[in-house]
């Protein structure tokens, strides 16, 4: 990546000192912005960097994260979007102050930064991805829908690539954050601290009983101890089949597992279709 700053004639090669900056940046507002939510913007920069990585399609090698063509519409208009110009608005400003950094690279370190700052495990991340134009865009329908069950869980991650045990590491990402009716009319957190990654998804799968909750809006769960919480009928799928529950069930015991196989996978998911020209990840150091 090479930008020729003002008057300079020199080429600009970031190092990884350059994406710590960056790094820093993106910790340093999601401390300060604390008016979002339950007090945090990391969830949903998580699930922008998911969204832009999980388009992508092994057959076709089209798709994933290198491009940040959810810059543009009609992807930035798919329904399994909405919501998620906050996030890319939020890190406009860090773009404006690090204009070297491709949206691609921005959006995934922000979610590897974002999973740090939560508490969560060391994301290495490397850089090398390149922004592409709107003729790029990912056709409509390749994210999954949550109403669902575990064919389409497995349908929708095996075109990306992954196995069992990796997809429901990846879904454990649901410790943070919650679901807003007005983006995919689902309802609330799925665990008592949203802001914090932790195993505690897991536990509550299979700790909690899950009660169909009487609303309005789409069929969800809710948890009969306080019904405060929610699972989507995907997150439950995780303890209906057998398989995908054996991995839920050693998460929910093993915290350690759940983050260096959380780490790995996530690493993965990031760099799903890049043509990377270096083999050098990067482990950015978390803010205090
Ligand atoms: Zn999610 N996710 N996701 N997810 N997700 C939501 C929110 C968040 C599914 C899904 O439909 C939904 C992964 C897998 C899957 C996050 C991260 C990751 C919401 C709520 C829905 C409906 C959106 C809203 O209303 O704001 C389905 C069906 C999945 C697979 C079967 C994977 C993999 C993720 C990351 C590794 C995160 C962090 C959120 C919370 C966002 C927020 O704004 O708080």
């Amino acid at each position: 990546a090479y930008f020729y700053l003002n008057g300079e004639s020199k080429p600009f090669v970031p190092t990884q000192a350059d994406y710590q900056k960056v790094y820093d940046e993106i910790a340093r507002k999601l401390a300060d912005e604390t008016d979002y939510d339950d007090g945090s913007y990391g969830p949903v920069l998580v699930r922008l960097a998911w969204h832009a990585s999980g388009t992508y399609d092994k057959a076709t090698g089209t798709g994933g994260s290198n491009g940040a063509t959810m810059r543009f519409a009609p992807e930035s208009d798919h329904g399994a979007n909405a919501g998620l110009k906050i996030a890319r608005d939020f890190l406009e400003p860090v773009k404006a102050k690090f204009p070297w950094i491709t949206y691609s690279d921005l959006w995934t370190l922000a979610g590897a930064a974002s999973i740090q700052e939560l508490g969560g495990p060391v994301i290495p991340w490397r850089p090398g991805r390149e922004d592409k134009d709107v003729a790029a865009c990912t056709p409509d329908g390749r994210l999954p829908d949550a109403a669902k069950d575990q064919r389409h869980i497995r349908d929708v991650f095996s075109r990306m690539g992954f196995d069992d045990r990796e997809m429901v590491a990846l879904i454990g990402a649901h410790a943070l954050g919650r679901a807003h009716t007005d983006r995919s009319g689902f309802d609330g957190p799925w665990d008592f601290s949203p802001t914090v990654f932790s195993n505690e998804f897991f536990r509550l799968l299979v700790e909690e009983k899950w009660n169909n909750r009487k609303w309005n809006g789409p069929a969800q769960f809710t948890d009969k101890s306080t019904s405060t919480l929610m699972m989507l009928p995907t997150d439950i799928a995780l303890i209906k089949d057998k398989n995908f529950k054996s991995h839920v069930e050693r998460y929910a015991k093993d915290n350690d597992a759940f983050f260096k196989e959380f780490s790995d996978v996530f690493v993965k998911l990031l760099e799903l279709g890049v043509p990377f020209k270096s083999e050098e990840r990067y482990s950015f150091k978390t803010s205090e």
